[in-house]
């Protein structure tokens, strides 16, 4: 089971939720912006709120796939930093990456109008359309458009401000720094200053709306005023795209019969027609207040590769004689990496590939080598191996005395960084080193030969260890299991937490099937 988890950061509040894999909301949670809105601190409270609603809703982290956080303002191309948010103050902010440090969950970062939009689009009333324009009538005025099933950002990335399209000369200041913006008159800070230059003080729109309910004639012309304008600037964008969904949320269209109906009615009568064209789909977002935080949901979902169960093939069980063309035929196979035991008859009772092996391989196979160091001196190893940014060294805990400084042996070479424990170490001997690794290896069966038996309490020591790294935030931390990893162990291991699997003779390379079928016959195990 997978969850999907949307973030809205709003001016006064964070709005935090799980959907699951059919985009359905489990659960949501509130909480207000802290008095610190620095990036970090409204970060903490929404990481926070999210441990705690996935301890409400009895969901273990390694169940999240990816986190979406919708932010009220701009965010760079590569949807991982808030570049301008003027309401919390933040510039330049690395949104994905304090978040993912906070909880080491993957996030991707979306601009809440068109986050909103874009839940609307995918599971809400925008659902099948083609073009939608999907307008928040709040305090300020936010619109997300999706074309063709993409959001649009626009080439400058600031598509979508129609509530800063001038509408008067001279007109009231605005946030963005520029007068007579469409958001001072028609949204709910322009019906705020309204309703203060008629009646004083602390006057709100609300007053307004009760004033001409009333029948308040200058309150309704106030009103009627304000709806033009907005008609006028929505007409425009409905003649400029020709969307056929156009879609309001935010609190001043639950004003139904002063100010919504009016408003439809202008856009019904002004919008550009063709003689027996479908007509323009009008409606309130299904999602209300959560739209945003369901499309940022969405929207990371469709933006994050997660974790995803990947096989590592144990080249030792492969044809020696016939390696180059072994490796190929494992690639074609679907395999995701060459698992390669280094082994030097010291700390186990068998000899395998050596460096100069590990070199020839490399040279023919871009596919990331997982080699797997079972020597008594890694340091010395770790030295003579040809390593690639993506290839992956993993130490057992047993075979160094400063195992903090063997790691970082193998992060200085550029490579990536995997720590192995046999059956008998215990998880809690290497909890000082959760923070130095990329990957943990966690032996089923004892080192130093293929197909052996698994060892008792394997499933158990995979979840401990699952527990272990999520409990330290590092659920980024790959866990690889070895040893026995068979057709019938591989489908409970990845319940119990792992990703990768060392496919030995109990699977990839059983003798009853081709590296092909047997590849397929695992991955179907893991739909
Ligand atoms: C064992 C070695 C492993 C084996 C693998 C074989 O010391 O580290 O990588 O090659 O476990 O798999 P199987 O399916 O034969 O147990
Ligand atoms: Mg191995």
């Amino acid at each position: 089971m997978k969850y999907y988890v949307g973030i809205d950061i709003g001016g006064t509040k964070i709005n935090v939720g799980i959907l699951n894999g059919e985009n359905e909301l489990i659960a949501n949670k509130v909480a207000p912006i802290p008095e610190d809105k620095s990036c970090h601190s409204v970060l903490e409270v929404a990481a926070d709120t999210l441990c705690l609603l996935l301890e409400e809703q009895g969901i273990e982290k390694r169940y999240v796939f990816s986190v979406g956080i919708g932010v009220p303002g701009t965010v760079s191309s590569d949807c991982r930093v808030a570049s301008f948010v003027p309401n919390l103050g933040w510039r330049d902010e690395p949104v994905a990456d304090i978040f993912k440090g906070l909880t080491g969950f993957p996030a991707r970062v979306l601009q809440d109008s068109r986050a909103g939009a874009y839940g609307e689009y995918k599971a809400g009333s925008g659902k099948g359309s083609n073009a939608l324009i999907c307008i928040t009538l709040g305090t300020g005025i936010g619109t997300g458009l999706v074309i063709d099933g993409k959001i649009y950002h626009g080439a400058l990335l600031s598509a979508g401000e129609l509530g800063h399209i001038p509408v008067a000369e001279q007109g009231r200041p605005c946030g963005c720094g520029k007068q007579g913006c469409l958001e001072c008159y028609a949204a709910g800070k322009g019906l705020d200053q309204t309703a203060k230059e008629f009646y004083g003080g602390d006057a709100t729109a609300r007053d307004l709306f009760e004033a001409a309910e009333k029948g308040d004639e200058d309150a309704h012309f106030a009103i009627n005023q304000a709806i033009n304008m907005l008609g006028k600037v929505i007409v425009s964008a409905i003649n400029l795209l020709s969307p056929d969904c156009l879609i309001f949320s935010g609190g001043l269209s639950a004003q139904t019969e002063l100010y919504l109906k009016p408003l439809v009615q202008y856009i019904r009568e002004h919008s550009y027609k063709t003689e027996g064209q479908r007509e323009l789909k009008i409606a309130l977002a299904q999602w209300k207040e959560n739209a945003p935080m369901v499309g940022a949901a969405i929207f990371g979902k469709e933006n994050t590769v997660g974790r995803k169960p990947m096989l590592s093939a144990s080249v030792m069980c492969a044809d020696q004689l016939n390696m180059a063309e072994e490796l190929e035929a494992l690639t074609d196979a679907g395999i995701d990496l060459f698992h390669v035991d280094v082994m030097d008859g010291h700390f186990v009772p068998n000899y395998m590939i050596p460096p100069e092996m590990v070199k020839a391989m490399s040279k023919v196979s871009k596919i990331p080598l997982d080699i797997h160091l079972m020597v008594d001196n890694p340091d010395m190893a770790i030295d003579m191996l040809p390593l690639r940014s993506y290839d992956i060294v993993t130490v057992h805990f047993e075979t160094s005395r400063h195992i903090e400084r063997t790691l970082s042996l193998i992060r200085a070479k550029g490579a990536k960084v995997g720590l192995a424990i046999n059956p008998g170490t215990p998880l809690s001997a290497i909890s000082e080193l959760v923070n130095s690794i990329d990957m943990l290896l966690v032996m089923t069966v004892n080192p130093g030969y293929a197909g052996q038996k698994l060892v008792n309490g394997a499933f158990d020591k995979i979840k401990r260890a699952r527990k272990m790294l999520d409990d330290a935030g590092r659920t980024d931390v790959i866990l690889e299991v070895d040893g026995n990893c068979s057709f019938e162990n591989i489908p409970k291991m990845y319940e119990a937490g792992a990703d990768v699997f060392v496919v030995g003779t109990s699977s990839v390379f059983h003798k009853d099937y081709t590296y092909e079928t047997a590849t397929q016959k695992v991955l179907d195990s893991l739909k």
